[in-house]
C-alpha cells in the first residue's frame, strides 16, 4: 500500500545552533550556559566532548546544505544562537553573526530549502544567567528585544519562526531534575521559569504580528502523551491527566488557547507557588497565541496513581501527584532509554484535531539516537541504519493515518540532519541522516536512511 502524503508536505530535519555550529576564534560569539558549564565541569559531558566545535556547521554550512539537498530536504529547522547574535544577551549585535546567518539562510533558500528558524534552544546567554536567567523579568524583556532584532534582521527571508524549542526542558532539566545548568531542584523556581518562558513567547508573537511581516510564528513543544496504567481505573486516569497538565498542557494550553490548565493553576496556588507577574501579563498570553505548532515526539509517558508515599518534609515535586509506571513488555530504544511507541504520534495529532481547534501543525522532531553506529559501517563506507528507516517509516504510517482522519499536519522533520552534540550526552547517541566523523575533520557521509529519505521526499510517500 502506498503511504501517500498531501501535496507540499514539508520533508526535512531539525537541529539547533548550539548543537551544530561550534565556535571559531574571533567569531564574536558570547558565552551561553553550556559553554560556561563545559568550561567549568567538562567531566559532566560524555567523553568530555563540549559544544566548542560541535559539528562545525559554522564553517561547513555550504557543504551541509548540499547534503540536505541530497537527502531530500525541502525545509530545515535550526536556531539562531542568542549568544552569537547578541553576545551579552542585551545590547550590541555581533556583525559576524548577522553575516553568518544571512549567508546560511540564503544558501538554504537558494537550494530550495525553506529555513524554519527557532529563537531559543536551551541556550541562555551567560550574562543573563548571571542575573537569574529565566527566573528574572529582565530576561523576558531582553528576549523580546532579541526576537524583534531577529525579525528585523532576517524577517525578509525567514517566513517560519518559532519562539522556543521545548520550553519545558529548561524547567525540568534546569530547575527540577538537575540535568542542565544551573542544576537546581526547586519547584517554585521551576514554575517561575515556565511562566516567564510562556510570557516571553507571547511577547515575541505579539512583536511579530505587529511588525506587519507576512510569515507565521509558532512554538515547538515536546509532547509526551500520558497513558494511564489502566484506563478503567479512575485514579490512574486522574494521575495521567495531572502528569499531562504538568508536562504537556503547561505550555500547549497557553500557546494555543492563551490560558493555563485549571488543575495546574490549582496545584500551584495550593503550594503557594504562584509566579510573580505584572498587571497585563495574563492578557498578553491570552491575546498572542501561535499560528503554527511544532510537535516533537519521542516517547510516551506511562503513569499510575501515586503508590509510593510522599515525603512531606521534602520540597514538593511533580511526582507527588503520580507515579511513573514501568510497563512490562514495552519496546525500548536501549541507548537512550526511551520507550518506542509509534501510535503515540497518531494520538497526539488527533488530540490536536479534537481539543486544540485542529491548528496547523507539523512533526518538528522524531528520531532515534543509537550508540556506536560504526558497527553498521558497510564496505561501501556507508552506515546501514536500517533500524532508523524502520523507526521513521513506522511513525510516518501513523502520521499518514492521522492526516487521513483529518489531522492538520503539514510536515515531518526528523531529529536530526547530521549527527550533532546532544547536551551532556555529547556525541554518545547518533541521530542523523548523515554521519559526522569526529576523528577525521568531522567528515560527513550520508547514511542509508538519508538516501532512503530522499526517495520518500521525492515520491511524497513510500510503499508501506
Ligand atoms: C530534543 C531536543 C534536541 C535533541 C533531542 C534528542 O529533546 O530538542 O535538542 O537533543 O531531543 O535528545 P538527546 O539529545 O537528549 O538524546
Amino acid at each position: 500500500m502506498k503511504v501517500q502524503f498531501p501535496e507540499n508536505f514539508w520533508w526535512g530535519s531539525a537541529a539547533s545552533g548550539p548543537q551544530t555550529e561550534g565556535r571559531v576564534a574571533g567569531d564574536g560569539k558570547g558565552e551561553n550556559i553550556f559553554d560556561y558549564w563545559y568550561a567549568k565541569e567538562p567531566e559532566k559531558f560524555f567523553n568530555q566532548v563540549g559544544p566548542d566545535k560541535a559539528s562545525e556547521v559554522y564553517l561547513k554550512y555550504k557543504e551541509d546544505v548540499q547534503l540536505m539537498v541530497q537527502t531530500g530536504h525541502n525545509s530545515f529547522r535550526t536556531s539562531i544562537q542568542w549568544s552569537r547574535l547578541i553576545p551579552d544577551g542585551t545590547g550590541a549585535v555581533n556583525p559576524q553573526a548577522v553575516a553568518f546567518y544571512n549567508d546560511y539562510f540564503d544558501e538554504l533558500i537558494n537550494n530550495g530549502i525553506e529555513p524554519f528558524i527557532n529563537l531559543y534552544h536551551f541556550d541562555m546567554p551567560m550574562a543573563l544567567q548571571e542575573k537569574g536567567g529565566w527566573l528574572a523579568r529582565e530576561t523576558v524583556d531582553a528576549y523580546a528585544e532579541y526576537a524583534k532584532q531577529c525579525f528585523e534582521l532576517f524577517g525578509a527571508k525567514v517566513k517560519k519562526w518559532f519562539t522556543h524549542n521545548e520550553p519545558i526542558v529548561p524547567v525540568e532539566a534546569g530547575y527540577l531534575y538537575q540535568l542542565h545548568y544551573p542544576e537546581k531542584s526547586n519547584m517554585k523556581q521551576a514554575v517561575q521559569v515556565g511562566f516567564n518562558e510562556a510570557l516571553a513567547s507571547a511577547l515575541a508573537i505579539k512583536a511579530y504580528h505587529e511588525s506587519g511581516q507576512t510569515g507565521q510564528i509558532g512554538i515547538i513543544l515536546n509532547l509526551t502523551p500520558s497513558y494511564p496504567r489502566d484506563s478503567n481505573n479512575s485514579e490512574d486516569v486522574r494521575a495521567a491527566e495531572i502528569a499531562d497538565a504538568f508536562f504537556n498542557r503547561s505550555f500547549l494550553d497557553p500557546a494555543v488557547k492563551g490560558i493555563f490548565p485549571e488543575e495546574l493553576v490549582k496545584i500551584v496556588k495550593e503550594l503557594d507557588m504562584v509566579p510573580e507577574m505584572q498587571g497585563d501579563d495574563l492578557d498578553i498570553i491570552k491575546n498572542n497565541t501561535v499560528d503554527l505548532l511544532g510537535v516533537n515526539y519521542y516517547q510516551p509517558r506511562r503513569i499510575k496513581a501515586k503508590e509510593t508515599p510522599v515525603d512531606s518534609t521534602a520540597a514538593p515535586m511533580p511526582e507527588n501527584y503520580f507515579d511513573v509506571y514501568d510497563m512490562p513488555g514495552k519496546k525500548m530504544n536501549p541507548y537512550r532509554g526511551w520507550e518506542i511507541y509509534e501510535k503515540g504520534i497518531y494520538d497526539l495529532l488527533l488530540n490536536l484535531r479534537d481539543n486544540y481547534g485542529n491548528l496547523p501543525c507539523f512533526i518538528s522532531e522524531n528520531g532515534m539516537g543509537v550508540e556506536n553506529e560504526q558497527r553498521f559501517l558497510g564496505e561501501d563506507g556507508m552506515i546501514h541504519d536500517d533500524y532508523r528507516i524502520e523507526f521513521v517509516s513506522e511513525h510516518l504510517k501513523y502520521v499518514h493515518q492521522a492526516i487521513q482522519e483529518g489531522a492538520n499536519c503539514l510536515g515531518y522533520h526528523m531529529w536530526t540532519c547530521m549527527d550533532n552534540w546532544s547536551w551532556t550526552n555529547a556525541y554518545k547517541n547518533r541521530y542523523g541522516f548523515i554521519s559526522v566523523d569526529l576523528e577525521n575533520d568531522r567528515q560527513r557521509t550520508i547514511k542509508k536512511s538519508g538516501h532512503w529519505f530522499k526517495q520518500v521526499s521525492e515520491n511524497n510517500g513510500f510503499e508501506g
